[in-house]
């Protein structure tokens, strides 16, 4: 089975990428996590996007906050598909992390999820690879299907709080 990795910038990012790991271990998909920083070791990056597919990774989760590079350089040296989680940043909330990430030029694309969105970009991976993995496939079909009873749910137990018919 393919590998998901999840590279950060700073292991102070570690915190909010925790959920990709989580989500991506619940549907029994290994994880590859590394610190990989495009400006603090920039060698160890390429070196690592540029191995990716022969080591068996389908997906590459890039998470990086203000000037976020890591994400765009990955996807300028593989063709492995990158999804890019921008990091809530102190100094403009995580907009100067959404707009390195999301303005990638022609030719080089990122899939950036929101700001602080990691568990949505281990979401996301687990669907690229459920195109071509009918096991994880089921398995996301559940999870959707889970999901929507959840909030079904919800929805009946609010009505009845409030005396609304159901
Ligand atoms: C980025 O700078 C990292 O991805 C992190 O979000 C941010 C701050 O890094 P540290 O100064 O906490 O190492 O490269």
């Amino acid at each position: 089975m393919l590998k998901v990795a999840i590279l950060m910038g700073s292991d102070s990012d570690a915190e909010v990428m925790k959920q990709a790991w989580e989500v991506l271990a619940e549907f029994g998909v290994e994880a590859d996590v590394r610190v990989l920083s495009a400006h603090r070791t920039p060698d160890e990056t390429v070196a690592f996007a540029k191995s990716a597919k022969e080591n068996d990774i389908g997906v590459i989760i890039a998470a990086a906050g203000g000037a976020a590079h890591l994400a765009g350089v990955i996807a300028a040296v593989t063709s492995v598909p990158v999804i890019g989680v921008p990091i809530m940043s102190k100094s403009t909330s995580g907009l100067d992390s959404l707009l390195s990430m999301v303005q990638m030029p022609k030719g080089i694309p990122v899939a950036t999820v929101a700001i602080d969105g990691a568990k949505n970009a281990g979401l996301l991976a687990l669907r690229i690879l459920a195109v071509s993995d009918e096991e994880i496939y089921k398995k996301y079909e559940q999870f959707r299907l889970d999901q929507s009873n959840e909030v079904k749910q919800k929805d009946q137990k609010l009505r009845q709080k409030l005396g609304l018919e159901s």
